[in-house]
């Protein structure tokens, strides 16, 4: 069953992602809203999006529930959840930077069961499915993905995010730049859910980030996941106090330096 909900979630982020191509227009894209800050923005083709997205996963699948970053939540009694970001790295949306997704999840009281991820500029798609892999899909052919090793935390390229607002954004600055000096290089592409997808493909060897919410974690966390990609927060559980993740091969002294850095 998992995998007719990835294959479902592709189908629908497919559709969602042509719907935003199309509507973009050359230059910068309006900005409808701001939320947390007044650099977090919102546009109406973020609304659509997750409109587009609700109306045909419960179309679909009337039963389940939905929780989406612009809209209201749905409860559903099916025991899937649908959790979706109808474009993760809205900025880069808005300025024409193309590095923004359609990020769709399925989570069970299991966890997160099923997933698709889509570069909508570029077209890259991936897909999870709980203890079954990763893969990237080349037109309707899943392609395995499994992260590539990395063996020195000095040699990782990390990738990062920051935080809306100006307190935690201060505190993140002065950790990234006690990092920065233990590791390769740093990369703050602007999309939690391409960051992940990214570890899976080794575009990255290792992330942190604090205050993502659960729409920017859930499709890219299991798709890294699967590709052997270890994710924890300052526990066990990743969670918006803190995402950290990397290869095995460096995930615990990297882990350490995390936190030892002030994250
Ligand atoms: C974005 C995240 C990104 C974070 C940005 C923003 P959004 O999500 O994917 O990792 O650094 O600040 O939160 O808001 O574009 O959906």
């Amino acid at each position: 069953m998992t995998l007719e909900l990835a294959v479902l979630a592709r189908d629908v982020g497919r559709e969602a992602a042509a719907h935003v191509r199309a509507r973009r227009p050359v230059g910068r894209v309006e900005v409808a809203a701001t939320k947390s800050s007044p650099t977090d923005v919102v546009t109406e083709i973020d609304r659509e999006s997750e409109d587009l997205i609700r109306a045909r996963l419960l179309s679909a699948r009337p039963d389940d529930g939905f929780l989406g970053e612009e809209g209201d939540s749905v409860e559903g009694t099916s025991g899937v959840e649908w959790v979706v970001d109808p474009i993760d790295g809205t900025v880069n949306f808005v300025y024409g930077i193309p590095a923004y997704a359609v990020s769709i999840a399925a989570v069970t009281a299991q966890g997160v069961v099923a997933a698709h991820v889509v570069n909508i500029a570029s077209g890259e798609e991936w897909g999870a499915v709980a203890s079954e892999g990763a893969w990237r899909w080349h037109d309707d052919e899943r392609v395995p993905v499994v992260a590539p090793v990395t063996s020195q935390v000095s040699h990782a390229l990390v990738g990062t995010g920051f935080h809306y607002t100006r307190p935690i954004r201060e505190q993140q600055a002065a950790a990234a730049a006690r990092l920065l000096p233990h590791v390769r290089d740093i990369r703050r592409i602007g999309s939690a859910a391409l960051d992940l997808c990214g570890l899976a493909e080794g575009r990255l060897d290792a992330y942190v980030e604090q205050g993502l919410k659960p729409w920017d974690l859930a499709a890219g966390g299991l798709v890294a996941r699967e590709a052997g990609i270890v994710i924890e927060g300052l526990g066990d559980t990743p969670d918006e106090r803190l995402v950290v993740a990397a290869h095995p091969g460096i995930a615990e002294e990297y882990f350490s330096l995390v936190r030892a850095c002030g994250f």
